[in-house]
């Protein structure tokens, strides 16, 4: 397929390779220049990028990012046909979504919102997880796109509703790993072998995907961005936005953007989430540590 590609960050640099190396014709945008993939055009403009594309996919960092690319100055707008499809892979706020796919409906292009999960790892062996809003028929369309970056899609229902799901997983993953950092916490101060715990909890009712994933990393403190924990600020605050829209209380989730904001202003925003540990050991006065740091 013609795929017109917009953002070459972690995620999306990956995703457009995987789509070459699939034997997709990809043309590529990033507004900041000189990134590049190996196999597909560059396009000097949003618009010159979706000319003739019968496919355009987003993976940006928020919002503000995909209206500028869809509706702003030499925005893609300008290149819309009839029959093109937009796929968006950012995590954005569901009900700006819908107000996107309504802006181009009337010129004949479907919207279909397709957040992800697997972070950098399965976006580089293509084995990430959609979560999928929009019509039926049009999914089926970007069935070998989908099948090129990932494993696996959910319809979650119509466009909007793969946004929807994205924050609410999204949510949970910073709540459990919260949880995870608390306990490592107290349970270092208290004396106890972080390793050990992670063994007993990796053997109980209480082990998760997250604590699998995370555990290795932070036992070695290594918080190189897997998931950088400005963007998964930017979810917790976009969920929040979405949860004061539908008259929703999520107040463990209130409480958890505390200590994002904390970090942030710590200057951990480009390491990885699991870097707000750094927040509680400070006030705790200890260090996690498994024997391999
Ligand atoms: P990154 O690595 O932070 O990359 C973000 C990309 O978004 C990168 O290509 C940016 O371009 C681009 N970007 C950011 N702001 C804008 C604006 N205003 N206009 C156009 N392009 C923009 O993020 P990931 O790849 O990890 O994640 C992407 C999405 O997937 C995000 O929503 C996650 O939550 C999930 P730059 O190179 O900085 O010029």
């Amino acid at each position: 397929m013609r795929v017109a590609f917009f953002g070459l960050g972690i995620m999306g640099h990956a995703m457009a390779t995987n789509l070459v190396k699939a034997g997709h014709e990809v043309t590529v945008w990033n507004r900041t220049p000189g990134k590049l993939v190996e196999g597909a055009g560059i396009a000097p403009t949003p618009a010159a990028a979706a000319q003739g594309a019968e496919v355009v996919w987003l993976c940006v960092s928020d919002t503000a990012a995909v209206e500028n690319i869809l509706f702003g100055p030499d925005g893609v707008e300008q290149s819309l046909a009839e029959g093109m499809i937009i796929a968006d892979s950012s995590t954005i706020s569901p009900s700006a979504t819908v107000k996107f796919a309504e802006q181009v409906r009337s010129r004949g292009v479907a919207y279909v919102d397709a957040p992800m999960t697997g972070s950098k790892i399965g976006a580089g062996n293509g084995t990430l997880i959609f979560m999928v809003g929009g019509d039926e028929a049009i999914i089926e369309r970007l069935k070998p796109l989908f099948a090129a970056m990932g494993k696996k899609i959910f319809r979650m229902g119509e466009t909007g509703k793969g946004q929807a799901t994205k924050l609410a997983m999204n949510l949970q993953i910073a709540l459990i790993f919260e949880g995870f950092a608390e306990a490592l916490t107290l349970a270092t101060k208290l004396g106890v072998d972080p390793q050990q715990l992670v063994s007993l909890i990796d053997a109980t009712m209480v082990r998760s995907g997250v604590v699998e994933y995370k555990a290795p990393f932070v036992l070695q403190r290594d918080f190189t961005p897997n998931f950088p924990l400005r963007l998964m600020h930017k979810d917790i605050l976009l969920t929040l936005e979405a949860a004061k829209e539908a008259r929703v209380k999520l107040p463990a989730l209130e409480t958890v953007e505390e200590i994002y904001e904390l970090a942030t202003e710590e200057g951990h925003r480009d390491l990885d989430y699991a870097a707000t540990l750094t927040l509680l050991e400070k006030w705790a006065g200890v260090q996690v540590k498994g024997e391999a740091a």
